[in-house]
């Protein structure tokens, strides 16, 4: 059967593919699996149908045969797990890409997500000014204890796997905020996850969807 997932209909990101349907998109490229998406507002998140799927009413979700997963780094995983691709076949290789992918969502993704907040919600509270250096400071810290591991090799463990998708997936939310430009072992690491084919068609095929969905001026 052919996977559903789950992205927005009009994404606040822009066409920039910052929303996590897109990292899920870009897994199912890589191993080469065809899906059908499902588009949902916000508001539908959060009706029933969608609660059914995600009790937290968000995207990502994937829907195939009588499985049903949310959580992007669970759907990566399951998506690794069952096609060729994105995983070593060596045990021990395999354990440590399974260590990146939980080091880009628990000890990268958290400050740079704390970012996302301090700009896009916080901005206006009175101790905004405040908390937002303390915020690029703790992003700064991972971001040049991760620029070692990176500086002589193109992937994170040898060829790219699951790790890496979910790593470069995690440091491409740095650039609206222009930071990741503050660090150029990873800017050039990013750029090589995003030459890839897999993800230039990831890329395209949620552009397509915001282009289609924007009201015409
Ligand atoms: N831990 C979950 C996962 O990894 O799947 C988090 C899922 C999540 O945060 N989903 C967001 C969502 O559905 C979309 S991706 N939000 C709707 C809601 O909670 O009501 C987060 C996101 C949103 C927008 C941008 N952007 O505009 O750049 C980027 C990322």
């Amino acid at each position: 059967m052919t996977p559903t997932i789950t992205a927005f209909s009009n994404s606040p990101d822009g066409g920039r593919a910052l929303a996590r349907d897109s990292r899920v998109r870009w897994a199912l490229e890589e191993v080469g699996q065809p899906y059908d998406v499902r588009l949902a507002t916000f508001a539908e998140l959060k009706e029933p149908a969608h609660l059914s799927l995600n009790p937290f009413g968000q995207i990502p979700t994937y829907e195939d045969d009588d499985l049903t997963l949310f959580e992007s780094g669970a759907i990566i995983l399951h998506i690794a797990q069952t096609r060729p691709g994105l995983l070593p076949a060596d045990a021990n290789a395999r354990a440590r890409a399974v260590m990146w992918m939980f080091a880009a969502l628990n000890t990268i993704e958290p400050p740079i997500l704390d970012l996302a907040i301090a700009r896009l919600v916080e901005h206006d509270k009175p101790w905004a000014a405040e908390r937002l250096p303390l915020v690029q400071e703790r992003i700064r810290k991972r971001a040049n204890e991760l620029t070692p591991r990176l500086e002589t090799t193109d992937w994170l463990d040898g060829p790219f796997s699951a790790g890496d998708l979910m790593m470069v997936s995690v440091l491409r939310r740095l650039k609206p905020s222009g930071m990741l430009d503050e660090f150029p072992t990873l800017a050039a690491y990013v750029a090589r996850g995003e030459s890839r084919p897999a993800f230039q068609r990831a890329f395209e095929a949620q552009l397509a969807v915001f282009t289609a969905t924007q009201t015409p001026t």
